[in-house]
């Protein structure tokens, strides 16, 4: 295997990145960190360089470019051979509930922008929103009744899915989610991950703001 390359953006903001750094660190892949921060005259030709959608993250392994969240951390699983629930009905689960963020809640995404350091934000409550916190909360319960026996993590063991719902719980964390009990034990277990605490010891120090995500 070569030297792996991680090209993330600004650690505060850029939930898509923290994802799959989250997973490569929680499988131990050791890995070269680049990162671009976002919205500045230079970002889209800097993030062109390494990936052709222009957008991070984007993992580099020699040759190979892979440069979309999920498909970074299904790649992690493979190097390092675990990643997913072992047992092929809960792999199928948290495959659903991976896809399942990665392709929707829309109104969490748009209204509530991952910022990671910020606390006591509060904004106005939509439908859309409550919806999403609901079905958040549902999965998150679901997860533990059904597959969590083994660890802490929505499958026992961390897995892909607790690096796609990380930014979720910093989201819950920002703007105060109201949810379950289940759910806040669950961000309680998220938040106090080591490896997540680094990234956020780090975000905080970032010099950079972004006026768009500085909602509440
Ligand atoms: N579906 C992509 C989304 C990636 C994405 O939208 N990344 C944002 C940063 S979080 C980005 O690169 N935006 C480009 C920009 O801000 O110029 C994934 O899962 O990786």
């Amino acid at each position: 295997m070569s030297a792996l390359t991680l090209v993330i953006g600004n650690r505060n903001y850029s939930s898509w990145s923290l994802r799959p750094w989250v997973l490569l660190k929680h499988l131990g892949l050791q890995f070269r960190e680049v990162l671009i921060p976002l919205d500045t005259p230079t970002t889209k030709d800097e993030m062109e360089k390494y990936g052709p959608s222009g957008r991070v993250p984007v993992l580099l392994d020699g040759e190979l470019c892979v440069w979309d969240s999920l498909a970074i951390c299904e790649y992690a699983a493979e190097l390092a051979g675990r990643g997913w629930p072992h047992e092929p009905q809960a792999r199928a689960v948290a495959r659903s509930v991976c896809a399942e963020m990665h392709s929707g809640f829309a109104n969490l995404r748009m209204e509530w922008p991952m910022n990671a350091r910020a606390r006591h934000r509060r904004t106005v409550s939509t439908p859309g929103l409550e919806a999403d916190i609901d079905r958040v909360d549902e999965i998150w319960n679901e997860c533990r009744r059904r597959f969590g026996a083994g660890g802490p993590w929505l499958f026992g063991e961390y897995s892909i899915a607790d690096a796609m719902y990380a930014p979720v719980v910093l989201r819950f964390n920002t703007y105060g989610a109201r949810i379950s009990e289940t759910a806040r034990w669950y961000m309680a277990t998220t938040l106090e991950d080591s490896i997540l605490q680094s990234w956020l010891a780090a975000a905080k120090v970032e010099p950079w703001t972004l006026a768009q995500s500085e909602v509440g």
